[in-house]
């Protein structure tokens, strides 16, 4: 199973239906998979279970076959009835040393966190990543709380135990920004799943990381 952590790629990825131009899942997923994106999760917030876990399925045999990673937002049944990677869930879901218990050793457990406390908390609940945002305003995430600034990012930078990966509302005018502030990965939403054409985007994207 390809377990593959933020820091070990540049960009990770997030399934939004909403705004993928009227495209399926499934259409977005292969053009991110075959823009060379290594990490994917699925966040669709407004399926019932049986259509996520078909959605699921499709793409843990498309991520399995680009040799990515998948990792499924919030739905632990359903992470483990698709074969996923690992899960990702927020500050107010099922607390990580219960989802381990659930998941075993195995599965990769993505903790969202909005400061340095809960970046602290997450090390020491068994999280393997943290979600370091929302650097930026964001449209994406209905509950989300405010921006909470680059000043996190560069604490993370220095002091984050775990793996991270910055998020929120970042696009290419600020990916750089990001950069230089110590991400080595970000992830995206809208910026990816929102573009006409998703292999020119992602390559748009590393430019500017890389700029
Ligand atoms: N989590 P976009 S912000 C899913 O801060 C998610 O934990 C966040 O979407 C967090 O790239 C976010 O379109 C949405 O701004 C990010």
């Amino acid at each position: 199973m390809p377990r593959i952590l933020p820091g070990e790629t540049d960009l990770y990825a997030l399934t939004d239906s909403r705004l993928s131009l009227g495209r399926s899942v499934v259409e977005v997923a292969d053009a991110l998979l075959r823009a060379g994106i290594r990490i994917i999760q699925y966040r669709e917030k407004k399926l019932k279970s049986g259509a996520m876990l078909r959605e699921c399925e499709a793409l843990r045999r498309m991520t399995l076959e680009a040799g990515a990673c998948f990792i499924v937002n919030d739905h632990a049944d359903i992470a483990l009835l698709c074969q996923a990677d690992g899960i990702h869930v927020g500050q107010e879901d099922i607390p990580v040393p219960s989802l381990r218990a659930l998941l075993g050793p195995d599965k990769i457990i993505g903790l969202s966190t909005h400061s340095p406390e809960q970046a602290l908390a997450a090390a020491s609940s068994g999280a393997d990543y943290i979600g370091v945002g929302p650097l930026f305003a964001t449209q994406t995430k209905e509950d989300v709380c405010a921006p909470v600034g680059l000043e996190y990012l560069s604490w993370a930078a220095v002091h984050s135990q775990l793996p991270f990966v910055a998020i929120g509302g970042i696009k290419r005018h600020n990916i750089g920004e990001v950069v230089r502030h110590g991400a080595m990965c970000c992830a995206l939403v809208s910026e990816l799943v929102g573009a006409e054409d998703i292999a020119v985007r992602v390559a748009e994207v590393r430019a500017c990381m890389q700029a």
